[in-house]
Parts: C-alpha cells; sequence; structure tokens
C-alpha cells in the first residue's frame, strides 16, 4: 500500500472514470485534480512533468505517476490486500480480464478517438472526415461485441464479482451516449450497466466529477 494518498488527475466524461470508480470501490482515502482537457490544460508545462504525454487518467502514488488506465488498474488490484477489482488468484480469469480491458485500450477507445479527436490521426480536413466516418463504423462494432461478451453468464462482465473490467465498460457506456447512441439495442449489456450504475461506489464517481473544481 502507499505511504500517501494517491491524487487521480482526471477529466470528467474521459477514461479516468475507470480508475475513480477503482478508487471509490476500494474506499481508500485519495485527492483528485481536475485537468481541463477543453482548455488545453492536459498540454501545459505543469501537467506535462504528471504526465508527458500530456493524457489523462494518472495516479500519482508516493510522488510517482503511473499513467495509462491499464496501469493504474492494475497497480490498484495488487496495493490494496482487500481489492477485488482484478480475480489475481485465478490465472484463467485474470487473463479474461485482460484480454477484454486491453481490447479497451487498443481498439474501443482508438476508435472513439477516431471520432472525437481525428486531428490526432491527420491534419488534411477531408481526411479527419473520412477517419471520423470509419470510427464510426468501428465503433459501432465494438459495442455489439461488448454486448455478446455480456451475455455471458453471472451478475458482471466477469461473472459473479464486480471488477475493474465493468468499471472500465462503463467509460465506454457513457461514449456511446454521448455519440447519441441507442444503447437500449444492447440489452445484455444495459442490464449489467444499470447494476454498475446502482452501485455506491458508481454514484460517488459521478458525484466527484461533477463537484470537483477546475484547479
Ligand atoms: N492509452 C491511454 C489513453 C488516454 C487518453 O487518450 N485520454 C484522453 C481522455 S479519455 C485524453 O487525455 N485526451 C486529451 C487529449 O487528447 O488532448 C490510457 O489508456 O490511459
Amino acid at each position: 500500500m502507499p505511504a500517501t494518498r494517491p491524487e487521480l488527475y482526471f477529466a470528467p466524461g474521459s477514461s479516468a472514470f475507470a480508475p475513480l470508480i477503482a478508487l471509490e470501490e476500494l474506499g481508500v482515502a485519495y485527492d483528485v485534480h481536475r485537468v481541463d482537457l477543453a482548455a488545453g490544460e492536459q498540454r501545459q508545462p505543469a501537467y506535462l512533468k504528471v504526465n508527458p504525454r500530456g493524457r489523462v487518467p494518472t495516479l500519482v502514488v508516493d510522488g510517482e505517476p503511473v499513467t495509462e488506465v491499464l496501469a493504474i488498474l492494475t497497480y490498484l488490484a495488487h496495493a490494496y490486500p482487500h481489492s477485488e477489482l482484478l480475480p489475481l488468484a485465478d490465472p484463467l480469469k485474470l487473463a479474461h480480464a485482460y484480454e477484454v480491458m486491453s481490447w479497451f485500450a487498443s481498439t474501443v477507445h482508438v476508435a472513439f478517438s477516431q471520432i472525437a479527436r481525428p486531428e490526432r490521426f491527420a491534419d488534411d480536413d477531408d481526411v479527419k472526415a473520412a477517419l471520423a466516418a470509419a470510427g464510426e463504423a468501428r465503433f459501432h462494432r465494438t459495442l455489439s461485441d461488448i454486448e455478446r461478451r455480456a451475455q455471458g453468464p453471472g451478475l458482471w462482465l466477469l461473472g459473479e464479482t464486480f471488477s475493474a473490467v465493468d468499471a472500465y465498460a462503463l467509460v465506454i457506456w457513457r461514449w456511446a451516449e454521448r455519440r447519441k447512441i441507442d444503447t437500449t439495442a444492447y440489452r445484455a449489456w444495459s442490464a449489467k450497466t444499470a447494476r454498475a450504475l446502482a452501485r455506491p461506489s458508481v454514484q460517488r464517481a459521478l458525484r466527484q466529477e461533477s463537484l470537483t473544481p477546475v484547479a
């Protein structure tokens, strides 16, 4: 366990929601810093000292920044012995957890970025428009893939225990809603999402997001 309170740099509606939920699930004391992405704070020298890639989330642990959602969730799952965030004792279940989360980070997030931030991939306006359109189709395909997984047994995406995978899936759910995608079409995922949204930890994370002022 860290010697000091971990500090999470986040932005509302971003993938930082997953570590925020994880911290709330653990019930540990932590500090938050809201990064104003719209104002470009992530590219200012002060934040680049925390995360030279200029992205959120970043978790600072005893003065040492950890970046990337997957790494932060992994750290939290291992650092707190009472955590049930990942099935650490079952190698096969753990592999499946990483299978899903790694695909979220490498494929789903990238498809969404293609729509929301095409300027990351191209300068030319026509190319950006083509990328956004292709990203939209790719993002839809990934949502159907998540629905297939949600149709598996159990209350949660990995089975009977709420895990970091469920927290990360909520990030994607919110992005789908932001794109005005009809999420009722994903019936199994809708049911699991409704259950997740009802968790006190998720409710606290939502409150934390809305209450934390920009520094
Ligand atoms: N691979 C990174 C992606 C992080 C990322 O792209 N974060 C977005 C918010 S969801 C961000 O910081 N965007 C700011 C920008 O692009 O300027 C991770 O998994 O943490």
